[in-house]
């Protein structure tokens, strides 16, 4: 996986991709990451790279021109038409399904906007992807397109230790993760779970599924409606159910 970011922040994105698990990837080859400087395709002799909105309003809007001639100068490198990621509140909300589909590709270019916005015409001209990750304001697109490339590298072979964590993990298949336990096996008056001290793997697992489950229902019911639960599961759900709807019964008589 190539990533390509346009950005008037590279140190923003190079400091923050350099570290942990993704910086190893980088060294060993399984990743790789080039910050574009959008003022350096700045035609202007003051490198600027934003003017007044037209019609008028608050703020500046970044010009068509560089970053125009910086995605054509990434382009020209590559073999195909890459897909081009405008990080923009107005896009579809980002989510691990899409993450799945983008670490098919060989390249990805990631567009940062800052100010009040990008000139439309640009974005008509080399955007093939609006994302955004949640309904809410920041400053730019840098944390955004991080929070992407983050995501989709950890679905890149080779770029996690353990090829299996990528697969167990939450939303996988649509159930949160059970709770987990080290050392030591009292804490604070805290024993951890006696099943886990067992040995026993099957019942292990079975545990495991069922906090899952249960974690599931009580902080993300609405991942439930998608995840492929057989008969046993259901039980299992509408009793924990039952025994919440006893509980609130004797909040509410308190
Ligand atoms: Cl992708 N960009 C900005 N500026 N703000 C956001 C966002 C993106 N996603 C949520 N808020």
């Amino acid at each position: 996986m190539n990533y390509h970011v346009l950005t008037l922040f590279p140190e923003m994105i190079e400091q923050g991709m350099n570290t942990s698990i993704i910086g190893r990837a980088i060294e060993q080859g399984l990743l790789s990451l080039e910050a574009v400087n959008i003022r350096d395709y700045s035609t202007n002799k003051h490198h600027k790279v934003d003017d007044y909105p037209y019609g008028g309003g608050a703020g500046m809007v970044m010009q068509a021109q560089p970053i125009y001639d910086a995605y054509c100068a990434l382009e020209k490198k590559m073999e195909k038409k890459p897909r081009v990621i405008y990080l923009t509140p107005q896009g579809r909300t980002f989510s691990q399904k899409i993450a799945q589909d983008l670490a098919k590709e060989q390249n990805l270019v990631f567009l940062c906007g800052h100010y009040e916005g990008i000139d439309e015409r640009v974005l008509e001209e080399i955007v093939t992807d609006y994302v955004s990750i949640g309904d809410y304001v920041l400053t730019g697109g840098e944390l955004p397109a991080m929070v992407m490339m983050d995501t989709i590298s950890r679905l890149i072979p080779g770029v996690l230790n353990n090829e299996d964590s990528a697969e167990y993990e939450s939303f996988q298949n649509s159930l949160l993760e059970h709770p987990q336990y080290s050392r030591p096996e009292v804490w604070k008056d805290k024993r951890v779970p006696e099943v886990l001290l067992s040995g026993h793997h099957e019942k292990i697992a079975q545990w495991r599924h069922e906090q899952s489950l249960e974690r599931t229902f009580l902080r993300r019911p609405d991942l439930l409606e998608k995840a492929p639960l057989d008969k046993k599961d259901k039980k299992y759900i509408e009793q924990i159910a039952a025994n919440q709807a006893i509980s609130d019964e004797n909040v509410t008589e308190e």
